[in-house]
């Protein structure tokens, strides 16, 4: 048999060991993180890839609170560029194309566009572009004769504030404070519009200083996708709505048709950053980072929602691959993100130690409002919907997604077909992302400075593990007591 002589570990196995330390306040450590050369994040967390985990919303949250989202691939190519979309609109310092509306339309188009956009104002231009006014949801709400002319209706040019394209944050805030107005356009050197400075927007900005940005000031997040040639084109489409990340997502990363699949799409959209995986094993960190992959992701088997382990045989422990990997990591100067197996902020913590760069996590989140599928109540308590996305309901969806028949089409075969490598389960109901957030990122900081660690490098460096025994563990969490 050829067995490894050293055991694999997980987080439960060991502790950190305190370190002198130099740190008085929390607030001295830095949680700064570089996900890829180009991106860095001020909080070490990525939500997960799952459908019960991010869509656009999820995704909103996170970037606003510094970590990253990625949204899952299993959906419509064209819905999840529209998701991609919609996290790229929810929060920038200016709306590159605002809405427009020409002087000649009427108060009811005006109304049903602003509706269905749901947006608070449109910019009244002809056709070359020049600003004639702006039309509020105010000018239209309440008139009376739906079949009048914007025209009559908008604010007129002369008593609109403008600037040019360029302007700044303080100048913005300044002139639409000096005017009390909400809206400033913003023009090109024709005096053609070139964007829009809403108060709304600076509001937004002053709300997540610590927000994960792009050089426009638009929230970033990353878009998962497969291996499958149709997947190019998901990449595309993903690229094109202005992802900032691509995360090819496949439960053995290290496989051929991953490694091609990397190289392809570091060949067509070499700007683009690429993360890939999942690994648990230093070649594969290697031969991903070979194929062109920016930061590579390590876990097999280690999810909440994983059965891989049980059904294959096949894992290894989440902190030894976490370790291993991160060592080949730091050699290639190729960021490793630990995913899956978190339980709790001493978990995360355990992870960044043993090298990571960035923490994903599936369950911890997937409780939260921002996650989707609606709440559950079980006997008077609360809960949300969290599955694997290789489980029975996940796989069936997604044959179903492939191939789009009539419900009484899809036989009894489509279920028996399935060999599930996850499971479907509830988590308790958890309220908002920035609150989960606040008590994850606040166990890191206290740990970090039991570390002595002002930034992730020093924690690296710092990090001492100890082996714990079951009666360890046992004296870890609260004991002996009766919990109210
Ligand atoms: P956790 O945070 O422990 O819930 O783990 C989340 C991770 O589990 C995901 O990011 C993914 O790597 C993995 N996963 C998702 N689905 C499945 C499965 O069905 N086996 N595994």
């Amino acid at each position: 048999m050829n067995l490894r002589p050293e055991t694999g570990l997980t987080f439960d196995d060991v502790l950190l060991v305190p370190k002198k330390s130099s740190i008085r306040s929390r607030s001295e450590v830095s949680t700064k993180t570089t996900l890829t050369k180009e991106i860095e994040l001020n909080i070490p967390i990525l939500s997960a890839n799952m459908d019960t985990v991010t869509e656009s919303s999820m995704a909103i949250a996170m970037a606003q609170q510094g970590g990253l989202g990625i949204l899952h691939r299993f959906m419509s190519i064209e819905r999840q560029a529209e998701q991609v979309r919609k996290v790229k609109r929810a929060e920038s310092l200016v709306v590159l194309n605002p809405l427009t509306i020409c002087p000649s339309a009427t108060v009811a188009e005006a109304r049903q566009i602003m509706k269905a956009e749901d947006v608070g104002g449109l910019v009244v231009v002809d056709e070359q572009k020049h600003v004639l006014g702006l039309v509020a949801t105010r000018d239209v709400l309440l008139a009376t004769d739906e079949m009048a002319s914007v025209s009559t209706v908008m604010t007129p040019r002369e008593r609109l504030v403008m600037a040019q394209a360029g302007e700044s944050l303080e100048s913005a805030r300044q002139k639409l404070y000096q005017a009390r107005v909400e809206k400033l356009p913003l023009l090109d050197e024709e005096g053609r519009l070139a964007g829009l400075i809403t108060v709304q927007d600076i509001i937004k900005i002053q709300d997540h200083p610590f927000a994960t940005k792009d050089q426009h000031g638009r929230l970033r997040v990353g878009a998962a996708v497969g291996v499958r040639p149709e997947d190019l084109e998901r990449a595309a489409a993903c690229v094109e709505a202005g992802a900032d990340v691509l995360v090819v997502d496949i439960a053995h990363g290290h496989s051929q048709h991953t490694l091609e699949m990397v190289s392809r799409l570091k060949k067509t959209f070499p700007v683009v950053a690429l993360v890939a995986g999942n690994v648990a094993t230093p070649e594969g960190v290697r031969e991903l980072a070979e194929a062109g992959a920016d930061a590579v992701k390590v876990g097999v088997g280690a999810g909440s929602i994983c059965i891989t382990r049980v059904v294959t045989g096949f894992g290894v422990p989440q902190l030894t691959a976490v370790a291993e990997c991160a060592e080949e990591g730091h050699r290639l100067n190729v960021p490793i993100i630990a995913d899956g197996g978190m339980r709790t902020s001493g978990d995360v913590t355990k992870a960044l130690a043993a090298g990571a760069s960035a923490v994903m996590l599936g369950s911890m989140l997937a409780g939260t409002d921002e996650a989707p599928g609606a709440e559950i109540v079980r006997q008077g308590r609360r809960y949300k919907v969290v599955r694997g996305m290789a489980s029975l309901s996940a796989n069936v969806e997604r044959r179903k997604l492939d191939k789009p028949l009539q419900e009484e089409e899809y036989s009894e075969e489509l279920w028996s077909e399935v060999v599930p490598e996850g499971v479907e389960a509830l988590v308790p109901y958890r309220g908002k992302v920035r609150d989960i957030l606040h008590q994850i990122v606040g166990g890191l900081r206290s740990g970090m400075s039991y570390a002595g660690a002002h930034t992730l490098q020093e924690l690296w460096q710092n990090a001492e593990f100890i082996r714990i025994t079951p009666a360890g563990q046992k004296e870890s969490g609260a004991h002996d007591v009766s919990l109210i």
